[in-house]
This record gives structure tokens, C-alpha cells and sequence, in this order.
């Protein structure tokens, strides 16, 4: 069974996690603290410490940089889940980047506001200090003092999004690609600590994200690759 390696409100780990969902078959999720790698250290050889990281039997697989979606091509190869279809070779890596610097870039910031009721205690003076060292100390709370332009901000990006929607269910096509579940994972970040809903006037976009939350692979579940 596969295994998960998370914590549950990171952006790459909802995504992650709803495609093995999508995929149907079981999986287990292995929450880590934020502050303590130590599990992936170890499963890693000591060449990653970050999530998500799935463990797939011997194998153990985990991003090679930072656009790699290394995790999302293994479990879309195992299940045949179309999620990297050859048509859409380009495309995806474009609006993939834009998901994840420009979208993610706000998201994160929004829902760490929240940061003390999503962050167990015992982890919230690393979390802060993590924060802290990459963004500058009192980062939170300068982006607590900008929430309502981060929120119009947020609405801004997401405008290509609700357009690409106007003609079809999932973002590219009939059926969800690699960043439907990129761009879920991005809003489910933002969403996670329940202070948010998506803009109202992005109409075709919370259907989406209704669908997105529900979808499911009709691919049979069976694993196409052998065992490593
Ligand atoms: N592009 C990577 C990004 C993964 C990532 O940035 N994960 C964060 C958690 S949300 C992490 O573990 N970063 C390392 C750290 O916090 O030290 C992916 O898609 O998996």
C-alpha cells in the first residue's frame, strides 16, 4: 500500500493526497510535525526533508527540484490516471508555475494568518521560526495587517482560472489534468483553517472546486506498474 508522508495543510500535500484519492486505491497518510523531518530524512537516504513523500513499497519517491512533480507522474504512471497527457506536454508546466509561485505566493500567506489554530502548539516555535527566518520577523503579522489586499489579490490570480472554466468542467479538458489537483491543492491550503470561502464572484470556480473535492478516476484500480 502506498504510503503518504505529510502534514495535512500543506498546499503539495492536498494535491498529493486528493490524486491518490481520485485514483481510488488505499493508501496510508503518516502525518510528521512540521518541525521534525527526521521520517523522510531517513526514508530519503538522507537526500530530502521535505512533503509530500510517498513510500510505494522499496520504493521511495520525492521531488528532484522544485517543478519535477516527480510524486504526481508516479501515481499517475501506476493508476493510468491521464493527468499528464501528451497534448497538454507545456501547457500544464506553464500554468503549473503560475499555480504554485503566484497563486501559492498569496494562498499561504492568507491562511497562515491563521497560523496558531492550524499549527499544533508543540510545533508553533519552530513554525514561527521557520516563518520568521525566511520572510523577516513579524512577517505574520505585517501579512495579518494585509489580509484584505492579499484576499484582492488572491481574487486577481484566479480570474484565469474561472475563464478557462467558462466552456468545460475541469481547467484543460472533460476530465481533471495534473493541475486541476495543483491548483485544488493551492486552495485547499488557503481554505484550511475555515476563515475563507473562494471569491463569490467566481462562480464556475467553486463548482469546480465542488467537483474537484468528489472526483473520481474511471480508470480501473490496478496498478499498471510492477512492483519495484
Ligand atoms: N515543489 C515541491 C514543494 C514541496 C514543498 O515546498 N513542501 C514544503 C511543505 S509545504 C516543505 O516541506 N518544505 C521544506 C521545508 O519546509 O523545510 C512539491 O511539489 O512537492
Amino acid at each position: 500500500m502506498i504510503e503518504l508522508v505529510q502534514f495535512p495543510w500543506s498546499p503539495f500535500c492536498i494535491a498529493i493526497r486528493r490524486i491518490l484519492e481520485f485514483s481510488g486505491t488505499r493508501f496510508k497518510i503518516t502525518n510528521i510535525p512540521s518541525s521534525d523531518r527526521s521520517l523522510v530524512w531517513r526514508l530519503t537516504k538522507q537526500r530530502y526533508y521535505g512533503v509530500p513523500t510517498i513510500r510505494d513499497g522499496r520504493a521511495v519517491i520525492f521531488e528532484i527540484n522544485e517543478d519535477s512533480q516527480v510524486i504526481a507522474k508516479y501515481v499517475d504512471a501506476k493508476f493510468q490516471l491521464g493527468l499528464f497527457p501528451w497534448g497538454l506536454e507545456g501547457v500544464q508546466s506553464l500554468v503549473w508555475r503560475y499555480i504554485e509561485n503566484e497563486v501559492e505566493g498569496i494562498g499561504f500567506k492568507l491562511n497562515d494568518i491563521y497560523w496558531q489554530e492550524v499549527v499544533p502548539p508543540s510545533q508553533q516555535l519552530s513554525f514561527l521560526r521557520h516563518k520568521e527566518r525566511k520572510f523577516g520577523r513579524g512577517c505574520i503579522d505585517v501579512w495579518r495587517s494585509q489580509q484584505k489586499e492579499l484576499l484582492g489579490q488572491l481574487g486577481q490570480k484566479l480570474i484565469p482560472f474561472e475563464e478557462m472554466l467558462i466552456n468545460k468542467p475541469f481547467l484543460f479538458d472533460e476530465q481533471p489534468r495534473f493541475v486541476d489537483f495543483d491548483l485544488y491543492g493551492i486552495l485547499g491550503n488557503f481554505l484550511y483553517s475555515d476563515h475563507y470561502q473562494l471569491p463569490a464572484v467566481h462562480t464556475r470556480l467553486r463548482k469546480w472546486h465542488a467537483r474537484m473535492s468528489r472526483a473520481k478516476s474511471t480508470t480501473p484500480r490496478r496498478s499498471i506498474l510492477k512492483r519495484v
